[in-house]
C-alpha cells in the first residue's frame, strides 16, 4: 500500500508535551516536513527560546542551541556569521520574541542577517500561565489584564510580520495560520519561502504564525481553533507582506 502520511525524518518518535489543541505542535511538524524537503537536517542549527517551545530539543532531531530569554535572533546571528555553512533558525513565541527580545529581532531584521524566524503569536504568554503579551489583542483578558486589555494603559497589539517587513534587510515576511487545511497548505509554502531566503543568502526570512492556546484562552481545542479564524484573522490579516522573489524579478524587469 502507498504510504500517504508518515512522521518528518527531523522529528524525534516521541509524544509532544503540548497541550491538547496546541498548535505548537503542528507547527513543530510543518517546520520538520520543509527541513525534509529541502534535506538540511544535517545542517540545521536551531536557536531555542523560551515558553512552551522550550522542549524543542526534545523533538528535532537535529542541533540545537538554547539561548537566554528573548536572545534566540542574536543567538543565531552569531551561529550563522561563525558557521555560514549551517542552517540556522529561530522558533519563538510572541512573549519571547516581540517582549522581552525586542531589541533583538529589530536590529537582526535591520542588519539583515541570513537566518529564519519562525514566530508562534497566541496572543498570550503561554508557559508562565497567561500574562499579557505585546500581540494580546483588544478587549482580550489575561492575568494581567483581569478586565481585557485597553489600549490606553497597555498599547495596542503588535503587528510584527508587517513591522518587519518594513525593514531593509528582511528579505522575507509573512503571517499565516494553521486553523484549517487551506490555511495550513499557505503556511507550509510561507515556510519554504523564509527557508529559500536563507538559502539564497537574501536576509531575514520570517514567518508569523497565528496559534491557539487553549489552555490560556481557557477554551476547549475546538473553540479555540474557531477562535483563530473568527477574532485573531480579522486582527492580524494573513499575508505576505516581503517577498524577496518578487522584488528581485520586478528589478530585473
Ligand atoms: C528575563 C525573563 N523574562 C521572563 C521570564 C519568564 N518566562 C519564561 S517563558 C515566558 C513566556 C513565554 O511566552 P511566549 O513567548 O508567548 O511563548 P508560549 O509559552 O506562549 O509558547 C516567560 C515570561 C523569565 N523566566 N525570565
Ligand atoms: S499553555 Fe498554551 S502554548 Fe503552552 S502548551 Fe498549553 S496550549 Fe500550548
Amino acid at each position: 500500500m502507498k504510504q500517504v502520511f508518515k512522521r518528518p525524518e527531523s522529528l524525534i518518535d516521541v509524544p509532544f508535551h503540548f497541550c491538547p489543541g496546541c498548535h505548537h505542535g503542528i507547527i513543530h511538524r510543518i517546520v520538520a516536513e520543509v527541513i525534509d524537503e529541502y534535506e538540511l537536517r544535517e545542517q540545521v542549527i536551531i536557536a531555542a527560546s523560551v515558553g512552551c517551545s522550550v522542549f524543542m530539543y526534545d523533538y528535532f532531531d537535529v542541533d540545537v542551541i538554547e539561548s537566554p530569554h528573548g536572545r534566540a535572533a542574536a543567538v543565531a546571528t552569531g551561529v550563522k556569521r561563525a558557521r555560514p555553512d549551517n542552517f540556522v533558525f529561530t522558533y519563538q513565541g510572541d512573549g519571547d520574541l516581540a517582549a522581552i527580545g525586542t531589541a533583538e529581532i529589530i536590529h537582526v531584521a535591520n542588519r539583515g542577517e541570513n537566518v529564519t524566524v519562525f514566530f508562534v503569536n497566541n496572543t498570550i504568554y503561554g508557559m508562565t500561565g497567561g500574562q499579557m503579551a505585546p500581540t494580546t489583542m483588544i478587549g482580550q483578558k489575561s492575568t494581567t489584564t483581569p478586565r481585557g486589555r485597553d489600549p490606553q494603559e497597555a498599547g495596542h497589539p503588535i503587528h510584527m510580520a508587517e513591522l518587519l517587513a518594513n525593514l531593509a534587510g528582511t528579505a522575507y515576511s509573512a503571517r499565516v495560520a494553521v486553523n484549517n487545511i487551506k490555511n495550513l497548505m499557505q503556511a507550509k509554502k510561507a515556510t519554504r519561502q523564509a527557508v529559500e531566503a536563507q538559502l539564497e543568502g537574501m536576509g531575514l526570512g520570517f514567518v508569523e504564525y497565528l496559534s491557539a492556546c487553549p489552555t490560556n484562552w481557557k477554551m476547549t481545542p475546538a473553540q479555540a481553533c474557531e477562535r483563530v479564524g473568527q477574532e485573531l484573522i480579522p486582527a492580524f490579516p494573513l499575508g505576505v507582506f516581503k517577498e524577496f522573489k518578487a522584488e528581485a524579478q520586478a528589478k530585473a524587469g
